[in-house]
């Protein structure tokens, strides 16, 4: 199996968590994010992730994991109670806009980027969320929108999220959005959160760095 992901893409990343606790082995590709060519080949969309199984390329990050995840470990069927979707996904879009407004100037700073994505990126992401210099002067306002957000979603935090007791495709979900603010340098997670987070990292056998580990990088 071969997956094309973006390291700062949440819905990559639900996919690299899947594969981790299924201890599934597949071929990572880290696309530059101005490449839109392979994408276009792969589905006729620059969407990222795409997984390569069984010679046929899936581009949505829960189709390719009910594909993965044939022996539901992950309690699929929660995506078809519409109620508890719908507050997942009202949770991931509260918890979405301050991550991407704090975290996209820094991202750009990682080593997934280079100048010519680096320029893309900003470009494309500027359009909708106004320019750079500006999300960077508006941080404090962003870091405090988005602790309002956590402090809700925390209550609903036991073992793991609406207070369960094994990892179900809602943590999947909720965590790889919260992947990416390891990355910004004034933010930290209540313990709570951050033990959270560690739970899911262990069981996953994730590593949000693991791609930059060869020397292309260095
Ligand atoms: N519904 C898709 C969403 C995937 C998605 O939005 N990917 C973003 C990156 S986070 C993307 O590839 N955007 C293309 C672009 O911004 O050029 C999924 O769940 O896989």
């Amino acid at each position: 199996m071969k997956l094309y992901h973006y390291i700062h893409c949440p819905f990559c990343v639900r996919v690299r968590l899947v594969l981790g606790l299924l201890k599934l082995p597949y071929k990572s590709t880290v696309l530059p994010y101005h490449d839109e060519q392979t994408p276009m080949k792969l589905t006729g969309v620059k969407m990222l992730p795409i997984m390569e199984i069984d010679g046929q390329n899936l581009n949505e990050s829960l189709d390719i994991i009910a594909k993965l995840d044939s022996e539901n470990r992950l309690n699929l069927e929660l995506l078809n109670d519409k109620p508890s979707l719908q507050k997942v996904e009202d949770i991931l879009s509260k918890l979405g806009a301050p991550i991407h407004n704090l975290c996209m100037p820094y991202w750009v700073w990682t080593p997934e980027f280079d100048s010519t994505s680096r320029r893309y990126f900003i470009e494309k992401k500027s359009k909708k969320r106004g320019p750079f210099d500006q999300l960077m002067q508006r941080q404090s306002e962003f870091l405090e929108t988005l602790q309002i957000h956590l402090d809700e979603l925390e209550e609903q935090i036991g073992l793991f999220f609406d207070h369960q007791k094994e990892l179900t495709i809602f943590d999947v979900m909720i965590s790889s959005h919260l992947w990416g603010m390891t990355l910004h340098p004034e933010f930290q997670f209540s313990e709570k959160m951050y033990e959270y987070l560690k739970r899911i990292k262990a069981l996953c056998e994730f590593d949000y760095h693991e791609d930059y580990k060869s020397s292309q990088y260095f």
